[in-house]
C-alpha cells in the first residue's frame, strides 16, 4: 500500500493499495529470448541448431552481419544455404524477422529466396519481416569492398566482398540509407543515393556508377521488398510480451566482432550478444538461453591469426572430411585444434548458459586429437586472450592430447553409447568452460544430434 502525504502539514492525500501495473514492461516478460551465437570464427553449425530449435519457435530473427554469412541446412538430404534470411524461414510456422543491425544487399536477397523456392521454400511472403531500420547494400559498396581488399595487398582482411565494411562505414558515418528511405519519398531516396555515390567516388575515383540506371533498378525493387517492411522493434516487443517464443540467429562469429575479435581481421558489425540487443531492439531483461554453437575443432576462412592452426597433414583431413568451404565465397577453411583459451574468452564476453558441440564426427579417423587449453607468450603462461594480433600471433599454444576413438559417432544418439575417449573430449571442455554440454552434432542432417 502507498500513502502519499501533502509535505506542508503531513495530510493524507491518497492511499494506493494496489500498483497501477501487473509487470514492469519487459523487465519481467512471460518469455525470454533464446539466442544462437558463434562462438569461434564463424561456421560452427549455426544454422543447423537454428533450424533444430525453430521447430519450437514462433518467430526467429537475424540482428547483425548481411550475406557475407552462410548458414547450411540439411533437411531430408536437402541442402538449404541461407546468408541473408534467417535460417528459420523453412519452418512453415516460424515467422522470420530481418532486424535493424543487419546490412541487406537487396538483389542478394531476391537471388538467395529464388535459389530457396526452387528447393521447396514456399509461402515467405507472410512470413518475412524486414525493419525499416536495417541498411541498404548497395552494389557500389561491393566495389569498394574489393578495391579496398585490393588497395591493401599482402595486408588484406580476406573479406567476402560482399561490401559489409563499406556499409556499416556509412551507416556510422551517417551517411548510409535504410530501408525505410527506400520505400519511403522516392526523390529524398534519389538525392541520398546520389550524394552517398559522389562521397564514395571522391574517395575511390575510380568507382564507377550509372547512377540513373541504379535508381531505375531501385524503384523495382522498392515496390518489391514494400510488403515485407515493417517496423520491427515494436513488433517484437509485442510478441515478446505475448509469450512468443523468439529466437536469435546469430552470424559470423565472438571472434569475428567488430569489438572482440582479432582486430582488424574480423567483420565489421558485433557479433556477440551485445549485437543482439542493439540490432533488434530488445532489452537485456529478456534475453533467456545464450547458446554457444562450437566446433569440435576450430576454423577460419580469411586472413588474421589463429594459434592453433594446423599446416600440415592432420590440418588437411579436417578440411576434407569437415567439407570446409566456405558457403559464400567457397574458399577453403583453414583448420586446426579445439581452442579452449579462445572460448573462454568467447564465454566471458557472451555469458553462454549451454553450448551445442557441433562437427565431433569429423574427429572419428584421427589416431590422436589435441585441445588447446591455454597460451604461452614470450615463455610465460598468460590468463587472458590476447587483444593484439600480432601478439596473438606469437602465442605459443599448451596443448593436452586425447587418443582418438578411431571408430564411427556418425549413427550414435546418445551420451552413453559415445566411446569413451569422445565422452572425455566432451567432459573436458563442459570442464574447462563450466557450462553444459545440451546436444552435440554428429552428422550434418537435421537428426543427427545427441540431446543430452
Ligand atoms: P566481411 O566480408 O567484411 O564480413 O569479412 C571480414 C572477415 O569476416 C570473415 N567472415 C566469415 N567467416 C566465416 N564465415 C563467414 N561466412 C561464410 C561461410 C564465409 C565464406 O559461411 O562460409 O563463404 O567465405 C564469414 N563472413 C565473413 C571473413 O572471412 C573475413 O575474415
Ligand atoms: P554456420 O555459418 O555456423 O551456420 O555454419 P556453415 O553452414 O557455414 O558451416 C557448417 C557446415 O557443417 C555445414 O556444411 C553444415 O551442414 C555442417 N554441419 C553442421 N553440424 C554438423 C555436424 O555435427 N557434423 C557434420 N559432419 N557436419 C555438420
Ligand atoms: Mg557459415
Amino acid at each position: 500500500c502507498i500513502v502519499q502525504t501533502n509535505g506542508d502539514n503531513g495530510n493524507v492525500v491518497s492511499v494506493r493499495k494496489k500498483p497501477r501495473v501487473s509487470s514492469v514492461g519487459l523487465a519481467q516478460p512471460k518469455t525470454k529470448v533464446t539466442v544462437i551465437l558463434g562462438a569461434q570464427w564463424g561456421d560452427e553449425g549455426k544454422g543447423k541448431v537454428v533450424d533444430m530449435l525453430a521447430t519450437d519457435a514462433d518467430i526467429v530473427c537475424r540482428c547483425q552481419g548481411g550475406n557475407n554469412a552462410g548458414h547450411t541446412v540439411v533437411v531430408e538430404g536437402s541442402e538449404y544455404h541461407f546468408h541473408l534470411l534467417p535460417s528459420g524461414i523453412i519452418n512453415p510456422r516460424c515467422k522470420s524477422v530481418i532486424g535493424n543491425g543487419v546490412v541487406i544487399h537487396l538483389p542478394g536477397l531476391f537471388e538467395e529466396l529464388e535459389i530457396n523456392e526452387a528447393q521447396g521454400l514456399t509461402e515467405w511472403k507472410d512470413r518475412l519481416l524486414i525493419s525499416d531500420r536495417a541498411h541498404l547494400v548497395f552494389d557500389f559498396h561491393q566495389q569498394v569492398d574489393q578495391l579496398q581488399e585490393l588497395e591493401k595487398g599482402t595486408q588484406s582482411l580476406g573479406t567476402t566482398k560482399k561490401g559489409i565494411g563499406p556499409t556499416y562505414a556509412s551507416k556510422a558515418a551517417r551517411i548510409g540509407i535504410r530501408i525505410g528511405d527506400l520505400v519511403g519519398d522516392y526523390d529524398k531516396f534519389s538525392e541520398k543515393f546520389t550524394s552517398l555515390v559522389t562521397s564514395h567516388q571522391k574517395v575511390f575515383p575510380a568507382l564507377k556508377v550509372d547512377v540513373k540506371a541504379e535508381l531505375d533498378r531501385y524503384k523495382i525493387y522498392a515496390e518489391r521488398i514494400r510488403p515485407l517492411v515493417k517496423e520491427t522493434v515494436y513488433y517484437l516487443y509485442k510478441s515478446v510480451k505475448n509469450g512468443k517464443k523468439v529466437l536469435v540467429e546469430g552470424a559470423n562469429a565472438a571472434l569475428l566482432d567488430i569489438d572482440f575479435g582479432t582486430y582488424p581481421y574480423v567483420t565489421s558489425s558485433n557479433c556477440s550478444i551485445g549485437g543482439v540487443c542493439t540490432g533488434l531492439g530488445l532489452p537485456p531483461s529478456v534475453i533467456g538461453e545464450i547458446i554457444a554453437v562450437v566446433k569440435a575443432y576450430t576454423t577460419r576462412v580469411g586472413d588474421g591469426p589463429f594459434p592453433t592452426e594446423l599446416l600440415d597433414t592432420t590440418g588437411e583431413i579436417l578440411q576434407k572430411r569437415g567439407a570446409e568451404f566456405g558457403v559464400t565465397t567457397k574458399r577453403k577453411r583453414r583448420c586446426g585444434w579445439l581452442d579452449l583459451a579462445l572460448l573462454k574468452f568467447t564465454a566471458i564476453v557472451n555469458g553462454y548458459s549451454s553450448i551445442c558441440l557441433t562437427k565431433l564426427d569429423i574427429l572419428d579417423t584421427l589416431p590422436i586429437i589435441k585441445v588447446c587449453v591455454g597460451y604461452r607468450l614470450s615463455g610465460k603462461e598468460i590468463d587472458h586472450f590476447p587483444s593484439s594480433t600480432s601478439d596473438l600471433a606469437k602465442v605459443e599454444p599448451i596443448y593436452e592430447e586425447f587418443n582418438g576413438w578411431q571408430t564411427s559417432t556418425e549413427h550414435v544418439r546418445s551420451f552413453d553409447n559415445l566411446p569413451s575417449s569422445a565422452q572425455k573430449y566432451v567432459q573436458l571442455l563442459e570442464e574447462y568452460l563450466d557450462i553444459p554440454v545440451k546436444w552435440i552434432g554428429v552428422g550434418a542432417g537435421r537428426e543427427s544430434i545427441i540431446a543430452i
